[in-house]
């Protein structure tokens, strides 16, 4: 394909490769950041996901060696060879990824009749053997591991599964062997013995990841339309390259406070008086709750920026009122906008050429909620201005984030035709290059516009979206059941969106399809309260989910892990600063700081809160004991504060039991009870110390504005000793009311320590 490599010229940071049919460029975002082009369809990246203006320049070394051109930073050596084919080291010299020699041998394809007769059966048969345009096939030394990916199905390690990308939305109970889901964030991490690396292929386009189903030799990446535009990330640990995957993509901001605590929803609350019972019901079961969402019912026959007169009397007046009680309102929104003339939405976007078009010049429409509808052009700066404008609509009425659905984009009459006429910023494509990135768009024309009328900081949660949406909004996993293995699935999956650079996520608690039991809502809730988005989400027609609706036991034990949730706050905002500042997760794989640990690379069941926090949660019907694992060192039983060593062992976990494990020398900011963030004004801290030796960085702030970013915040520094000896330090001060005294538990001791800013060292 490529032919020989005949010559190169440099100019900085970047290298221009000419082989015999074609043209490649080697580029350094940084040290420790490589992309490699192929310029196919375009001269130009057209990327979705990269901000070329945070790049760096790099002072690279280039030059021949035998028939290969070697390109060096100070972190990365990439050698080139004939046929396109590169090999990138790391400082030490070693080879982390090859380039595959030889040709892939695929699957090979089945007879028509053979496909026919096992179709008529009911079976889907797909045949991956078929070869791609663009192909990376990467060489398996056989100690690969492989995280991120997005969303997908199935385990922790991505080995020996087959994904595509192509945002899809397929409401079946989903499986280890689905291919495709709601998001595509083609990048993924890999672990080998003696080193790690990341690799981001930065294509739109429907493409293909073989994470060495087809070969125990090979791995590798297809796609058929687009450029071949990747980019190889190092780093010495996982974290870093994690961090550095976020310096590309860009990380999640921190969110406003109230975000991170309970959400209740429900498709659907159909009516005003159902919405303020449920408002009622939470307080009154004194289950803390922050946040109530609205499914597509409270629109007026599902138009979007409309409100159902009948069913609510007062819309504003009922969120004011349930603002008063603490409760803030999410509404939400999809892409579909109705064909309906007379309905202004659609008047206006049809007036100034905001809907997509088919090949032919006439606005497409399919079938979505609302019926025939009509589908916004995110890709082109006009529609999405026109969209964020619309939020003002919601804002308005109070509503406090927006919650975008179907935006893969679904529809009900088939997939829309990829020759379907879209628009990439100021240049025509078509669905096939947009399809992947319409969620991301709608996303960012949604943050703009929150941005724009209410100020703080938006909250948004999409179903679709691409790499570097996590700049914009949140994410949940979309249609889950409320079945048992989707409780399981959901730790690997919310654990790999972090993995992906997309910290900010969650899964239906409860489960969304089908019918949830106390036992498994019980299990749920264990596990919800620790991932980063907590919402108890349901279908229409499944039984009622909400924590009261299955008697005492269960509302209790929900209530519990609420309060857990509540208590830990500060410690998830402190965990979001750090996201922001490094692109780490929230939920995060044991993997991540243990990665030379085999015995935590293939862990489905545990996962941490930062780097403190093991939950080993149950998630088996029936089960009331669980092996744990612990990585070495001394950790403590978060409810018991027995001493654990590293290693198995059995853990008793009554239904009231979640498994938590806190690592010696932690130092966990709480907040006291509260029904909701806000409540209390909070000018004391507690801090709950296990023994050992350790320090924690704490942040704060005023909780939604964009002020931090001027620097109105603050920050402490505790330290703790294995001599009990404790420390306080302010390492930035920007933000008024500082704390007025912390509360400080030690070795079941309580002391109160009052603060006024000045370093405190004191024996405990
Ligand atoms: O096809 O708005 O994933 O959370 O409740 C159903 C109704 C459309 C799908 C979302 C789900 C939401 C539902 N929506």
């Amino acid at each position: 394909m490529f032919g020989k490599l005949l010559s190169y010229k440099q100019q900085g940071s970047k290298v221009d490769l000419l082989f015999e049919n074609q043209k490649m460029v080697i580029e350094a975002f940084q040290e420790q950041i490589l992309n490699v082009f192929v310029p196919i369809q375009s001269k130009e990246h057209y990327s979705k996901a990269v901000d070329f203006t945070k790049k760096s320049e790099v002072r690279l070394n280039v030059n021949w060696e035998d028939e290969s051109v070697i390109i060096q930073t100070s972190e990365i050596t990439a050698k080139v060879y004939d046929e396109g084919k590169i090999d990138f080291y790391n400082r030490e010299g070693v080879c982390c990824c090859r380039d595959y020699r030889m040709d892939r041998i695929p699957a090979p394809c089945m007879s028509q009749e053979t496909k026919k007769l096992m179709e008529s059966e009911g079976h889907k048969v797909e045949d991956e053997g078929v070869p791609h345009k663009i192909e990376v096939v990467k060489a398996m030394e056989g100690d690969e591991l492989f995280y991120g990916l997005g969303d997908k199905t199935g385990f922790l390690n991505k080995r020996h599964y087959v994904y595509e990308m192509w945002n899809t939305d397929n409401p079946d109970p989903q499986v280890d062997n689905f291919k495709v889901l709601y998001k595509t964030i083609p990048f993924f991490l890999t672990k080998r013995k003696d080193c790690v690396y990341g690799l981001f292929f930065d294509n739109t386009y429907r493409s293909v990841f073989n994470m060495g189903k087809e070969s125990e030799n090979y791995f590798y990446y297809g796609v058929d339309e687009g450029n071949l535009d990747y980019y190889y990330i190092a780093g010495d640990h996982l974290t870093d390259v994690l961090t550095n995957y976020g310096k590309l993509t860009g990380t999640v901001p921190v969110p406003q406070l109230w975000t991170l605590g309970y959400h209740q929803s429900r498709w659907g609350y159909e009516w005003e008086s159902e919405v303020r019972d449920i408002a009622k019901k939470l307080r009154e079961y004194h289950i803390p709750c922050d946040t109530i969402h609205l499914d597509i019912d409270y629109m007026d026959n599902f138009k979007v920026f409309t409100w159902n007169q009948e069913r609510y009397d007062d819309p504003k007046q009922m969120i004011s009122d349930l603002s008063n009680d603490g409760f803030k309102i999410v509404t939400i929104i999809d892409p579909g906008v109705k064909l309906e003339e007379g309905y202004d939405i659609y008047d206006t976007g049809i007036k100034n050429g905001y809907f997509v078009r088919d090949k032919e010049g006439n606005v497409y429409d399919n079938w979505v909620w609302p019926g025939t509808s009509v589908f916004p052009d995110f890709g082109n700066p006009d529609v999405r201005r026109w969209w964020s404008e619309n939020q003002k609509f919601l804002v308005d009425m109070g509503v406090r984030g927006v919650w975008n659905d179907m935006n893969e984009p679904a529809s009900f009459h088939g997939e829309i035709p990829t020759d379907v006429v879209f628009t990439d910023e100021g240049r025509v494509t078509n669905h096939g290059e947009m399809h992947n990135v319409y969620g991301h768009f709608m996303a960012k024309a949604t943050y703009e516009g929150l941005k724009h009328y209410d100020k703080r900081r938006p909250f948004i949660i999409t179903r679709a979206c691409y790499s570097g949406t996590q700049k914009y909004s949140t994410a949940w996993t979309g249609d889950n059941h409320s079945i048992w293995c989707h409780l399981q699935m959901a730790i690997p999956q919310l654990c790999n969106l972090g993995m992906s650079g997309m910290p900010y996520v969650g899964t239906d608690v409860g489960g969304f399809g089908s019918d949830t039991t106390p036992e498994l809502l019980t299990r749920w809730v264990q596990v919800g309260c620790f991932s980063p988005l907590f919402r108890n989400h349901s279908a229409k027609g499944t039984r009622f989910q909400e924590p009261w609706a299955f008697g005492n036991e269960t509302v209790n034990i929900y209530r519990k892990y609420v309060k857990l949730r509540y208590k830990l706050l500060p410690y998830f905002y402190d965990l979001f600063y750090e996201a922001e500042q490094k692109g780490l997760p929230i939920m995060r794989p044991l993997v991540l700081h243990y990665e030379d640990d085999v015995n935590v690379q293939n862990l489905n069941d545990q996962f941490m809160a930062g780097a403190q926090i093991i939950v080993a949660p149950v998630v088996n019907q029936g089960q009331t004991m669980r092996m744990v694992y612990l990585p070495e060192g001394q950790w403590y039983d978060y409810w018991t504060r027995e001493e654990e060593k590293g290693g198995y062992f059995l853990k008793e976990a009554p239904l009231d039991v979640c498994p938590i494990y806190v690592k010696a020398g932690s130092i966990l900011p709480n907040f006291p009870n509260m029904e909701y963030v806000g409540q209390k004004e909070i000018r004391q801290l507690t801090l709950d110390i296990f023994e050992g030796e350790g320090s924690y960085i704490h942040y704060q702030d005023d909780g939604e504005s964009f002020a931090y970013q001027e620097g109105e915040y603050n920050q402490y520094q505790f330290t703790i000793h294995a001599n009990g000896v404790f420390c306080v330090e302010l390492l930035h001060h920007g933000y008024e009311p500082m704390y007025e005294s912390f509360r400080i538990l030690y070795k079941n001791r309580e002391v109160e320590i009052p603060f006024c800013g000045e370093k405190i060292e004191m024996n405990l």
